[in-house]
């Protein structure tokens, strides 16, 4: 008897947990004029995502045997795990109905789905299938990030160049996955960002971060010192302003850079930072790709309270010229952001 009673509560605190699906579902009753398209489109991404994180964990196993073997297989897992994800979420997008093409920065140009299904699809997807995958074999934690578009094209034919060159201002969905302690899909369209936590034990993601808020202060700073001396007078004079805040002088500031954006920017929207990947002078335009990886990151951040740029305009009002564009990247929160604009204008 008590043992039912105590699973009946089980399920009742079950029940309260949403999943990504039915959350998403939920979300398309409040408008009775969509057509579904979008969260079918993020319910994809998900089922992806399983899919790699499974690939993503098996690949410390695989860690663990090259390291005891003879041949060092890792750089060819890590290669691998790069086009594996790449190809499921490129599969994924196929055989869903939602989406009319893809572009990857893990491909040269974009791809648009040639079948009658797809060219009859609503929107285009852009992603990074695997960011950070350097960082694989010290089992760091890594990510996926996504951007989604309506086409600007007519639906029923198909997908061109300009449907993918929009800029990140246009964007009607953006999410990313952390595959780290545990594994987090983050997405956010114009109405909130929503966090769901896999839940390895029912292959679920479940609700566990509803309505994300960047906090507006925030005491993380989050940089490459590496580069310190390539960056320009301006921005060093920001971070020598953080140095100063930081611990070691008894401030409030502290510094922390895993060198996996998704981990370090999904750190600083949960607590409350800046992350910077300034121009060098070697390389004026930074690492960081606008269409793969700033712009998702932007537009969740912005949705959530905070701020992005490139250290002259917000990130989102930046027309791309082409698919692989870099750009300097200033992201987080909002205070924050403003007092470094102070440094940079
Ligand atoms: P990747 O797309 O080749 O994985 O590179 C992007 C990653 C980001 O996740 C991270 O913030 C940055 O590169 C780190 O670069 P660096 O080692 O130059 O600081
Ligand atoms: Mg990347």
């Amino acid at each position: 008897m008590l043992l039912l009673i105590q699973t009946l509560a089980m399920n009742i605190v079950n029940r309260q947990v949403l999943t990504l699906d039915e959350f998403t579902i939920q979300q398309l009753r409040q408008f009775p004029q969509a057509t579904g398209e979008l969260s079918g489109l993020l319910r994809d991404i998900g089922l992806a995502a399983k899919r790699i994180n499974v690939e993503v964990n098996k690949a410390g196993l695989v860690d663990i045997l090259g390291d005891a073997g003879e041949i060092n297989v890792q750089g060819e897992d890590v290669k691998k795990l790069d086009v594996f994800a790449n190809n499921q979420l490129t599969a994924v997008l196929h055989h869903g109905i939602s989406c009319a093409g893809i572009a990857s920065e893990e491909i040269q140009d974009y791809v648009a789905f040639d079948d009658e299904v797809s060219k009859n699809s609503k929107y285009v997807c852009l992603f990074d299938p695997l960011d950070g995958s350097g960082n694989i074999d010290v089992n760091v934690s890594i990510g996926t990030i996504f951007s989604v578009y309506r086409r600007v094209t007519s639906k029923g034919s198909i997908a061109t160049r300009e449907d993918f060159l929009q800029p990140g201002r246009s964007q009607v969905a953006a999410g990313y996955v952390v595959y780290g302690s545990s594994t987090m899909l983050v997405y956010a369209t114009r109405r909130g960002v929503n966090g769901f936590t896999l839940d390895p034990s029912i292959g679920e993601f479940c609700l566990s971060h509803p309505g994300i808020k960047c906090p507006e202060n925030g005491k993380i700073y989050s940089v490459n010192h590496g580069n310190f001396f390539q960056y320009d007078a301006r921005v060093k004079q920001y971070i020598d302003v953080c140095q100063k805040k930081a611990k070691a002088d008894g401030g409030p500031y502290t510094q922390r850079y895993i060198g996996s954006m998704v981990a370090d920017v999904h750190r600083n929207l949960i607590k409350g930072g800046i992350f910077m990947y300034p121009g060098t002078m070697d390389k004026p335009k930074g690492k960081l790709r606008l269409l793969y990886e700033c712009n998702p990151f932007a537009f969740i951040t912005e949705v959530a309270g905070g701020k992005a740029t490139d250290g002259k305009q917000p990130i989102l009002d930046i027309k791309p010229m082409e698919l692989h564009q870099r750009t300097p990247f200033f992201i987080g929160s909002k205070n924050m952001m403003e007092e470094l604009e102070s440094y940079l204008s």
